[in-house]
């Protein structure tokens, strides 16, 4: 018979996800506290201000939902069959918090029409403070590897996560090994072209490329400008370098949009752009919430690398 725990992945997979785990609600092992902590007092994060808020319930889903008994933590797969040099894969897909949260929300509605119990819960995909890899770890879905990203064994790091915090209790999963599934490999630190992660293992947010274009409102120094290459919108170097990731399926959701034109996008045409332009191509994107103008500087710097290049 099927448990309800099996049901629940059911579930989740039939929606288009396709790795689902379960954890308790327990606060992230006191290690990843420290670590994050001393992160955020090296100022690592930059000016992502955020992140120093909410510490404790970042570090503690019972925070975030009274009663909170497990995580039901999941990955969407979308490595695409092409991509861009300049807009990071997830951004060539139509925005993957609302996309996410919708399959979450329709699981909540079917645990409660299994159980016929009173279920609270709270949907978290990216802007919760909340662990997500470290969660989606303890749930058994992957490592965490240099590059520090979630890493599945079959199915790589081009993964989008996204959990249900709930008050039913559930059987958890077991996490994933404590083995060093990167063992000497340094692809992704030698892909990296800020030194953004390092063999120190220390990830510094304030040279990261993703951060410099997505994140990072004020003035970038010339070296990192010039780092900084095609990128107009994130970077997927060092996901792109991982060996996790050649053989993988590419993302089997034909519900998860995808947009074609954003492919070959070039700076100029970006420089170009009028509002009416930026909205049509990015309405349900999340290049929307990075805004024109921050776009047009972005491309700036990318039109000037690639005239210096020539040279
Ligand atoms: C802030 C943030 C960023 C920042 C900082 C990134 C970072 N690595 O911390 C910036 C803007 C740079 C960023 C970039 C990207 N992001 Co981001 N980001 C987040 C966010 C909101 C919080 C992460 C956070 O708390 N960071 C602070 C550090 C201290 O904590 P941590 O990430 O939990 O990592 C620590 C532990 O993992 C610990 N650790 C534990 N075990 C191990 C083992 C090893 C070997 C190592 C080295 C470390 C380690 O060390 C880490 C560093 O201190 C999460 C969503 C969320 N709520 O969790 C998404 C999230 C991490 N981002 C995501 C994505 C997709 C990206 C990009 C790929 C987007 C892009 N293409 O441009 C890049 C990847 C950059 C990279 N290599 O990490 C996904 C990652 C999915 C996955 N497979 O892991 C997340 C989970 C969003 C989501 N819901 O899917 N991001
Ligand atoms: S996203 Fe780009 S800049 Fe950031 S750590 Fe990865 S390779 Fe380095
Ligand atoms: S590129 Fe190599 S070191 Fe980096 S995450 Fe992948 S396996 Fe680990």
């Amino acid at each position: 018979m099927q448990t309800i725990e099996d049901k629940i992945k059911q579930k989740a997979k039939n929606s288009g996800v396709d790795l689902v785990g379960i954890t308790t609600a327990e606060p992230v092992s006191a290690v990843y506290i420290k670590h994050f902590k001393k992160w955020l007092a090296d100022g690592c994060c930059g000016k992502m201000a955020w992140l120093t808020k909410n510490i404790d319930k970042r570090f503690n889903p019972a925070l975030l939902l009274p009663d909170a008994k497990s995580v039901i933590c999941t990955a969407l797969n979308y490595k695409s069959s092409k991509q861009s040099a300049k807009i990071a894969c997830y951004a060539l897909y139509q925005d993957y918090h609302s996309f996410i949260k919708k399959r979450l929300f329709e699981l909540a509605d079917f645990i409660k029409g299994q159980t016929g119990k009173e279920l609270k819960f709270k949907i978290c995909v990216d802007s919760v403070p909340i662990a997500e890899k470290s969660l989606a770890q303890r749930a058994g879905l992957g490592f965490i590897g240099k590059n520090h990203l979630l890493t599945n064994p079959h199915l790589g790091s081009f993964l989008l996560l996204g959990e249900l915090i709930t008050n039913l209790p559930l059987k958890t999963d077991k996490p994933s090994p404590k083995k060093d599934f990167c063992k000497n490999c340094t692809h992704c630190i030698d892909a990296c072209p800020t030194g953004a992660i390092s063999k120190s293992l220390f990830f510094d947010a304030r040279k990261c490329i993703s951060y410099l274009t997505i994140e990072h409102k004020g003035k970038i120094s010339r070296e990192l400008k010039s780092k900084m290459g095609s990128c107009v919108f994130g970077c997927d170097r060092c996901i792109l370098a991982c060996p996790y990731n050649k053989k993988i399926p590419v993302c089997h959701s034909s519900d998860f949009k995808f947009f074609a034109e954003r492919l070959n996008l070039t700076p100029e045409q970006i420089l170009k752009f009028s509002q009416k332009d930026f909205d049509t191509l990015f309405a349900d994107c999340p290049v929307n919430r990075t805004g024109l103008r921050q776009l047009k500087r972005n491309a700036l710097i990318c039109d000037k690398n690639a005239v210096l290049k020539s040279k």
